[in-house]
């Protein structure tokens, strides 16, 4: 095969999956930018946002499972977020027992006395906050936020993050704290979410204890 024979071919398969990987990007091309703040204008970590289509439509997506882990006596993270539906493993990496247990309405669970990795996973199939215990370590709490959709992230130390890989669309973004002065009162905005899109959001939190 001569050069001139084959220059067809490959400008057809250039222009061919150039436009796939142009469509696939398309389908996909948004993502949201978040920072947040407290009253003092201080970033604030460990917050979650997340972004639910305007529409109200639900993407078909599949929750993901997640983990949290006990580790010297304490919930780690202290705070998740998963999709509607997701299981969440509680290994206890510990050499003592823990007992897990929420009596939040949303998911009311316990988890006796145990050491090493349950043999199942907890189910949390409705949307809303769980908090979690041990009965044996009160000092112990973990914050399970959980939303009903897939597009979520958790806020890091610099008071950041990014909810990446969206659809183009109009989303009500969300934001969750649990030192919110008032829980019920989540700050919301609404984002036309595009290529590099980005909402700010002030929270007014109580004092760490
Ligand atoms: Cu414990």
């Amino acid at each position: 095969m001569n050069s001139l024979s084959k220059k067809p071919v490959m400008r057809f398969l250039t222009a061919f999956f150039g436009a796939f990987a142009l469509s696939a990007s398309l389908a996909h091309a948004a993502s949201i930018n978040v920072q947040v703040t407290d009253q003092a204008g201080a970033p604030v970590a460990d917050a979650v946002v997340y972004a639910i289509s305007v529409s109200g439509k639900l993407p078909a997506t599949k929750a993901a499972p997640a983990t949290i882990d006990q580790i010297k006596r304490r919930f780690v993270p202290m705070v998740s977020v998963v999709q509607t539906g997701a299981a969440v493993m509680f290994p206890n990496k510990d050499n003592i027992e823990h007992d897990v247990y929420s009596f939040s309405p949303v998911k009311r669970f316990e988890l006796n006395l145990y050491h090493g990795v349950p043999a199942n996973p907890v189910t949390f199939d409705k949307p809303g906050l769980v908090v979690m215990g041990c009965n044996i370590h009160d000092t112990m709490v973990a914050y399970l936020l959980i939303v009903d959709t897939p597009y979520f992230a958790k806020i890091g130390d610099k008071g950041q993050a990014t909810i990446a890989n969206l659809p183009s669309d109009s989303y009500k973004v969300i934001v969750w704290h649990f030192r919110q002065t008032d829980p019920n009162a989540q700050p919301t905005q609404k984002i036309v979410a595009g290529a590099d899109s980005a909402a700010k959001f002030s929270l007014q939190l109580k004092k760490a204890e």
